[in-house]
């Protein structure tokens, strides 16, 4: 029998490429939707009839119980939230109902289903915050500057504390920044990557955006789902940091996305305050040795070979869409 991976969040980023690869390691995939007037399964269209698609939401356990009861799921990979750290400021209520309290209803609808399935909950290097150790590790304290980074180290603290009270297999993988062509439009790199390709192309004439001086630890998307797969094949649960230990500005991501069009940055961007925000994380950089130790995890993509690949694919991607 194949086993059975339940994935929330699975329209995202990291459910796409995690569907992905959990189909290439024989498993059944099944993935939560919640119910819009229009459909988004942009991201798995690709993979739609090899995937089961279950209908609820993060913030209603009735929803979750029956989802856990009818798919009887071995593993469950938690990635639904509202993931974007600025709107956390606009909708600071709705962003801890469902990044901090959704986690809740799903641990709970899996100690009252089930409780052996193996549980992986998406933390965020967001709960470092203001850092308060360089390089940041699973013991490094939190200090989250955000409504979201406040909601993640809720949604990290009641997995510990489920894992702890039940004994359950739950596990918190505290993820640094992770991009691919498949990141939303709104987050630093896929903006700059998507406008380095249409100034390019003439689709577009200027940039604007926020700090310049904000420092992110960037990886592959597609690397880093793999780190959650294997956080669930151990045989005791922990949290783990996944990151690749380097760092660039936003100024640096700006020279490598342009440099690969051939442009000079300096003549399209403009700094616009409404891309700044109430708090700033200024620095990530991640320490992952004890994902490499006991994982044998390490990234195989580079922050420069990164880049090229989103500028490349929304090369493509803006030809395409207009017919050049
Ligand atoms: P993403 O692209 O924004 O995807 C978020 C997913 O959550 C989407 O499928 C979305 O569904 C779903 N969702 C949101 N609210 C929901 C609700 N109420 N009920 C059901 N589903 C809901 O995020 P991502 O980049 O893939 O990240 C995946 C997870 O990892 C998130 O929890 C994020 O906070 C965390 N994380 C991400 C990073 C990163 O750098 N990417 C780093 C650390 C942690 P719709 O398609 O319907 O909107
Ligand atoms: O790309 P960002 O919006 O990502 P951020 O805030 O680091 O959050 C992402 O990574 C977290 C992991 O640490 C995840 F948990 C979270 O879900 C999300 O995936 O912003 C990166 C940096 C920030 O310092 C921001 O101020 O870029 C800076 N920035 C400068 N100009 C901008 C812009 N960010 C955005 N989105 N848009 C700008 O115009």
């Amino acid at each position: 029998m194949p086993k059975r991976a339940f994935i929330t969040g699975i329209t995202g980023q990291d459910g796409s490429y995690l569907a992905e690869f959990l189909l290439q390691q024989g498993y059944e995939v099944f993935g939560l939707v919640r119910r819009t007037s229009t459909l988004n399964f942009e991201r798995i269209r690709h993979i739609q009839d090899q995937i089961t698609l279950i209908s609820g939401d993060m913030l209603d356990q009735t929803s979750m119980i029956q989802a856990l009861r009818d798919i009887q799921p071995q593993e469950i990979y938690n990635l639904a939230a509202q993931s974007f750290v600025q709107t956390s400021w606009s909708q600071p209520v709705f962003t801890g109902d469902v990044t901090a309290l959704g986690v809740t209803r799903l641990l709970d609808a899996i100690r009252t289903v089930n409780p052996e399935i193996r549980f992986y909950q998406a933390s965020s290097s967001e709960m470092f915050g203001k850092v308060q150790e360089v390089p940041q590790r699973e013991t490094t304290p939190f200090y989250p500057r955000s409504p979201y980074g406040v909601a993640k180290v809720y949604g990290h603290w009641i997995t510990v504390n489920y894992r702890e009270s039940y004994n359950l297999h739950a596990t918190s993988g505290i993820l640094f920044n992770h991009e691919s062509p498949r990141r939303g439009l709104e987050f630093v790199t896929r903006k700059v990557t998507h406008h380095a390709a249409k100034i390019k192309l003439g689709l577009a004439h200027e940039l604007r955006i926020g700090n310049l001086d904000a420092q992110r630890d960037w990886g592959f998307a597609g690397d880093y789902v793999q780190a959650m797969w294997l956080m669930l094949q151990q045989d005791t649960p922990e949290d783990y940091v996944i990151a690749t230990g380097q760092t660039h500005s936003v100024e640096k991501l700006l020279d490598a996305a342009f440099s690969v069009v051939g442009l000079d940055w300096r003549r399209y961007t403009v700094q616009d305050e409404r891309f700044m925000r109430p708090a700033e994380v200024d620095l990530l950089v991640g320490d992952a040795s004890k994902a490499k130790r006991r994982l044998g995890w390490t990234p195989s993509v580079s922050f420069e070979q990164l880049i090229q690949m989103m500028v490349e694919s929304d090369l493509a991607l803006l030809k395409a869409e207009h017919h050049l």
